[in-house]
């Protein structure tokens, strides 16, 4: 059981910050000592200030990208310094994002990546969500993560049968069932520091866990660092099946739980990455020979990197971010969310891991 996290003192936070001359951060970069100034005494109506904000990315500066928003209202009172860092990681020029697209399903024919399953061991794909009204993990009470974890679950009985499962609170679950979740990749933890030190944790595991369709091909994710993550996930390349069964459970979901949107965030995330359309789709992947082979340029760590960066495609470790790739197995996914439609990110993600398995093949 874990209490709130502690909250350091602002300008000590900044003092780190601007001390750290080899920090790489989106964070480091864009809040200047202007907008530091401007913005160290704001806060948001229930409270949230530069502090919540940036914690993690001055306690963490090998962060990526160092800022989440204290709450909803944070990505307006904070825009100078959030904005920046969401034009640069999402490549947009303006902060908007338009109505949610997800393509037709009687006629989209998104396949199978890797029909032979020669390369692509997994693939996921999930959305972020916000209870509309309620706080981020920073300010988020028990009583509200109660009140969300049971909203929640009531809605799961509106679930196509196909989708139907079970609910699997934290609180309660043994040691044994959790940990080999987690190593199947189904289940989050709480070892993540960067998140630890946005708030994530406060009251771990108070209000946290896991649904599962019967197949285990649905998942749902409550209040991990969003208050919602929806995934569908199954082994093997079949991107379709994979979004299909995404998109059919949102159906369902969405009209039952009223979900934060607006037109300049699209849906509302704890961090700014996941902003807009807050889809992640991703493969575990064999690609040792791209991991093994050297970039043309020095700015990246192996020709994988400059093949994915040149794609908008993020590489990250099989345990989920800030983890190694095992065996020449890495997760590939869409790096961009935002100022784009659901289908645009799927397919930008679908096209790069088409180049990247064509790459791999000829090395
Ligand atoms: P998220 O996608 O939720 O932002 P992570 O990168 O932390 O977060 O990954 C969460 C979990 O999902 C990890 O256990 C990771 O191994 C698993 N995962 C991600 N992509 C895949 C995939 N294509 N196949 C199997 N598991 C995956
Ligand atoms: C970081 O800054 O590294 C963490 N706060 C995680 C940011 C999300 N990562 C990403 O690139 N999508």
């Amino acid at each position: 059981e874990e209490k709130a996290y502690k909250k350091i003192p602002v300008e000590e936070l900044w003092e780190k910050l601007s001390n750290a001359k080899d920090c790489k951060s989106l964070l480091k970069k864009h809040l200047t000592k202007e907008r530091y100034e401007a913005l160290k005494d704001l806060k948001t109506s229930i409270g949230g200030d530069l502090g919540d904000c940036i914690q993690s990315g001055c306690i963490n500066l090998d962060s990526g990208v160092g800022i989440y928003a204290c709450d909803p209202e944070g990505y307006d009172t904070f825009a100078p310094v959030l904005d920046a860092v969401i034009k640069d990681y999402h490549k947009v020029e303006k902060v908007e994002h338009p109505e949610p697209c997800f393509g037709d399903m009687a006629t989209i024919d998104l396949g199978n990546l890797d029909p032979e399953g020669k390369m692509i061991v997994s693939t996921r794909v999930r959305v972020g969500r916000s209870h509309s009204g309620f706080p981020f993990p920073p300010s988020a009470t028990v009583d509200q993560r109660l009140e969300m974890e049971k909203k929640t679950v009531a809605a799961f009985e509106t679930l196509p049968d196909e989708l139907k499962g079970t609910y699997n609170s934290l609180k309660g679950m043994s040691k044994e069932v959790e940990t080999q979740l987690i190593a199947d990749h189904f289940l989050f933890k709480n070892d993540d520091r960067f998140l630890r030190e946005a708030g994530g944790y406060n009251y771990w595991p108070d209000g946290r866990g896991i649904f599962f369709s019967k197949d285990k091909k649905f998942l749902t994710w409550i209040n991990e660092e969003d208050h919602l993550r929806f995934i569908s996930m199954q082994m093997g390349g079949d991107l379709g099946a994979v979004y299909k069964r995404l998109v059919k459970a949102l159906e369902a979901l969405s009209k039952e739980l009223k979900f934060a949107h607006n037109k300049k965030c699209g849906f509302v995330t704890f961090c700014p990455t996941n902003l807009g359309t807050t889809c992640r789709a991703s493969v575990h992947i064999k690609v040792p020979k791209l991991a093994a082979a050297k970039a043309t340029v020095p700015d990246y760590k192996c020709l994988l990197d400059e093949i994915c960066a040149k794609n908008h495609l993020q590489p990250r470790g099989i345990h989920g971010e800030h983890t190694e790739s095992v065996g020449g197995v890495c997760d590939i996914s869409n790096k961009r969310r935002l100022g784009l439609t659901e289908l645009d990110a799927i397919m930008e993600m679908k096209n790069g891991i088409v180049k990247i398995m064509e790459a791999e093949k000829s090395l």
